[in-house]
């Protein structure tokens, strides 16, 4: 069993991370204050109380209805700073997280508004904690494909902030297929692509994602498992697979972390990360995460390296910044 002294140790890289999934519900609380509106709970404990999930669609009603106390670019800052103040407890030296702009533009909270806020604070972290940040613009797969371009043309003004393009929200029933022109039009302005497939989906959804979206990395892909064809391919591209323990818990992705896949798969030569998904709404950041798998599964020190090593080898640094950390 790995040791947790080790796992405080090894610098790390968090890849799959949500801001609007960081939301505490003690800054819930204080900005619905602030902003004069009523949550449908009585105290921060409730909102801690009412985190229980069936499956995906269940947490993004709650996750969904959390971001509307997020109104104005302090919120934003906030948001993020938390974020990243937390990231330095836990050794976290970069991170490549996703926002979900239409869940703030269809409230009408523009680009000007959340980027201004969350910029502040990761130039803030990258001077006074020595973190690193990309940003990746979701797509919310729920909505229309014209949506989502439309989406990526009132980002223009913000393209050099970005480094790629995601999709996540609800998995089944909207397939990778559904977004072939806009995830097009990303790579021809010059941005990497992920996508959330096999977390919900089956493994043809993430066959989708490669070869349709053309993405860099998958987002979860834990259900690739079912396919060994799949396997093969993820091992020989070395394609990242951006897997959340904890969260898979909670949505009941798997039924008890004793059965989660993660060491299958990293012992099958797959490129396999560790990362928090909605750390506030799953119970846990990186080190959390970690800690969960090591106490279900019993780890060793080499697997907990390798997952450390992974996270920059999976990540979207220049090469030789990624050897500085190998
Ligand atoms: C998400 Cl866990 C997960 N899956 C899909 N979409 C999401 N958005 C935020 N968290
Ligand atoms: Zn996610």
């Amino acid at each position: 069993m790995a040791d947790i002294k080790l796992l405080a140790s090894l610098p790390k890289a968090e890849l799959h991370l949500h801001i609007e999934g960081t939301l505490e519900p003690t800054l819930m609380w204080a900005l619905a204050k602030k902003h004069g509106i009523t949550l449908p709970y009585n105290s921060v404990d409730d909102i801690a109380k009412a985190y229980q999930f069936d499956d995906l669609q269940s947490f993004l009603d709650l996750y969904y209805q959390g971001a509307n106390v997020l109104r104005d670019e302090d919120d934003f800052f906030q948001l993020m700073w938390a974020y990243l103040l937390r990231c330095k407890e836990d050794n976290v030296v970069h991170t490549e997280m996703m926002i979900d702009p239409q869940t703030h533009t269809s409230r009408g909270i523009g680009f000007d508004v959340f980027m201004t806020g969350f910029t502040r604070a990761i130039e803030k972290a990258k001077n006074e904690l020595g973190i690193s940040c990309y940003l990746i613009l979701s797509f919310l797969r729920h909505l229309s494909e014209e949506d989502a371009i439309e989406t990526l043309a009132q980002a223009n003004d913000y393209y050099e902030d970005f480094i790629a393009v995601g999709l996540d929200s609800s998995e089944l029933g909207n397939p990778p297929e559904k977004f072939v022109n806009v995830f097009e039009q990303a790579r021809a302005l010059g941005f990497k692509c992920v996508a959330h497939a096999g977390e919900e989906g089956p493994p043809e959804y993430v066959w989708q994602a490669l070869e349709l979206l053309k993405v860099d990395r998958i987002d979860h892909g834990v259900r690739s498992a079912e396919d060994p064809k799949l396997m093969t391919h993820l091992a020989a591209q070395k394609i990242p697979l951006t897997v959340c323990p904890q969260s898979n818990l909670k949505l009941r992705v798997v039924n008890d972390m004793a059965e989660h896949n993660i060491l299958k798969l990293l012992d099958e030569g797959l490129l396999v990360t560790v990362n928090s998904d909605d750390p506030s709404y799953f119970g846990g950041y990186m080190n959390d995460n970690f800690v969960a798998l090591n106490d279900a599964l019993s780890m060793s020190d080499a697997q907990m390296i390798k997952l450390a090593k992974h996270s920059f080898d999976g990540s979207f640094l220049p090469e030789t910044i990624k050897q500085q950390w190998l």
